[in-house]
């Protein structure tokens, strides 16, 4: 398989925390890629021009994360990370949601960043800052188990890309529970092995 793939999106970092979480990371080569300048190799791949995108063995482009994390979950024999019934799915697929739209939110706020103020879009970034707070707020009030599937694998990368980039704006303020949650869970192999830095 081929992952479109750039070291500093949480979104690929969740796909590459569900691959090694799975043990199946080594079947996985990374295609370096910057989805803003919209690369021909992606956009035939990925319309979108956005990242990540798998490539199969059989040659089935797959986004987005979610699509790309479930399809994971298809090869190899180790446990799913997506429950297959019942409230433990349901409690996966929304905590997954919830994890996804914080970094949305974020990520659209770091593309802002440095631009200079415009009342309109200022507006849309207030908004997104405060999603945000409230996201954490409601993981706080119930931080996710501490076992790892594709919930609690997503929300630990959400918060990953808070502290990477908006370090100034610490989230573990008045907020407890989630941090000692994050603080263990940040061991999970599949997040200890894929903490994001800037490029040298
Ligand atoms: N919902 C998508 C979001 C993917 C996404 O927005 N990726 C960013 C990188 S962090 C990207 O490729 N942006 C390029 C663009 O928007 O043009 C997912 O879960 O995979």
């Amino acid at each position: 398989m081929k992952l479109f793939y750039s070291a500093t999106s949480p979104y690929v970092r969740k796909v590459l925390a569900a691959a090694i979480t799975r043990g199946i990371e080594a079947q996985i080569s990374l295609l370096p890629t910057n989805p803003h300048v919209s690369p021909p190799e992606l956009l035939l791949a990925n319309p979108l021009s956005k990242v990540p995108c798998l490539v199969t063995e059989d040659g089935l482009a797959l986004f987005d994360s979610p699509v790309i994390c479930e399809y994971l979950d298809t090869v190899g024999d180790a446990l799913p990370l997506f429950p297959d019934h019942g409230a433990m799915r349901w409690r996966a697929l929304k905590l997954q949601a919830l994890a996804d739209g914080i970094m949305d939110a974020a990520v659209g706020r770091r593309m802002e960043m440095g631009r200079p103020p415009e009342a309109a879009r200022d507006g849309v970034m207030q908004r997104c800052r405060t999603a945000v707070e409230r996201a954490l707020d409601v993981l706080e009030s119930e931080p996710p188990h501490r076992l790892a599937d594709i919930g609690s694998l997503s929300v630990g990368c959400a918060l990953g890309y808070l502290d990477f980039r908006f370090a100034a704006e610490p989230w573990r303020q008045g907020r407890d529970k989630l941090a000692a949650w994050a603080e263990l869970f940040n061991h999970e192999p599949g997040l200890a092995r894929t903490v994001p830095k800037d490029p040298a």
